[in-house]
């Protein structure tokens, strides 16, 4: 949920800017809200609030008489001036574009009634803006409103607009032309515009924070292929050795065969016997022959039982 519920926020904040772009700004504007006021601008983008109006070729121009909405600017001796007497006001367009322009006039029953609108960037040539504006002793007649500037005054350092007299007619038929005392007056004066988006945003994608990130997969490991041993030299073994060793001659043990219960007589001889007889019954011998050169030696050895 969390990740689709931020990407739309994100969509739902530039859908506010784009609707807060959309709409227009004013970028200088004289409305003389002040009793009496003043030729400076009475509102607009920074760059602007330092700027005036002023009326070209008539007298001076004030600040405290009645316009359409609290006070306007006034000037007298328009007289003679069709194509040279003008009001007249500089300001920048920096940032902006898609330009309209307001205003509203008023002339005195002998004050010029023919007007026409004429803007030009910089130092350039004056170009017609609004052909024809009809005055009347009312601020209705000579009004215009949401006058579009053409491109060519889109993000300007200099513009400048002036309201140039048109004819040296009067605003009332009574009189064939315009004479000194005549008054003219101008107020409400807008200038609008779009602030410039130099560059749509563009919505770069948040990278996802990835889990831990995938190892490459390994490269194959080499298979170490067993290098091929020559066949192995059998070792003779060594022929073992066999030793003979004699088996000990085993000597029989003479054991006197039990003989019949002995029988002893009176001679010599057979005590002797008798008593011979007796010890080889008690004992065990063992006999050994040694041989000898024509003869042989026997010895024994005697154990008793
Ligand atoms: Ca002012």
């Amino acid at each position: 949920m969390r990740k689709f519920f931020l990407p739309g926020i994100f969509f739902f904040i530039l859908l506010i800017s784009s609707v807060q772009a959309v709409s227009a700004e004013t970028i200088v504007q004289w409305n003389f809200p002040n009793d009496p006021d003043d030729a400076i601008a009475d509102g607009g983008i920074s760059v602007n609030l330092g700027k005036i109006i002023s009326s070209v070729g008539t007298n001076t121009s004030t600040f405290s008489t009645s316009g359409s909405t609290t006070n306007s600017a006034r000037a007298t001796e328009w007289d003679e001036g069709s194509g040279t007497k003008y009001w007249l006001i500089e300001f920048a367009t920096t940032g902006y574009n898609t330009l309209n322009l307001s205003s509203k006039q008023r002339s005195s029953p002998t004050g010029p009634k023919d007007f026409k609108i004429q803007y030009k960037v910089g130092l350039g040539d004056w170009n017609d803006l609004v052909p024809s504006v009809v005055l009347a002793d009312n601020y209705t007649s000579g009004s215009v409103q949401n006058i579009v500037l053409p491109s060519e005054c889109d993000n300007q350092n200099s513009i400048s607009i002036r309201w140039l007299m048109n004819s040296n007619l009067p605003v009332s038929s009574s009189y064939s032309s315009v004479e000194p005392g005549g008054a003219s007056n101008i107020d409400d004066i807008i200038i609008s515009g779009l602030f410039i988006i130099e560059s749509t945003p563009t919505l770069t994608p948040t990278p996802e924070p990835s889990s831990s990130p995938t190892p490459p997969p390994p490269s194959p490991t080499p298979i170490l292929e067993p290098t091929p041993s020559s066949e192995p030299t059998p070792t003779p073994t060594p022929t073992p050795t066999i030793e003979i060793i004699p088996s000990p001659t085993s000597f029989p043990s003479l054991t006197p065969t039990p003989t019949s219960t002995p029988v002893y007589s009176n001679k010599p001889f057979d005590k002797l016997f008798s008593i011979l007889n007796l010890f080889l019954k008690n004992h065990f011998f063992k006999f050994f022959v040694f041989p000898k050169i024509n003869s042989f030696y026997i010895g024994f050895d005697n154990f008793p039982k």
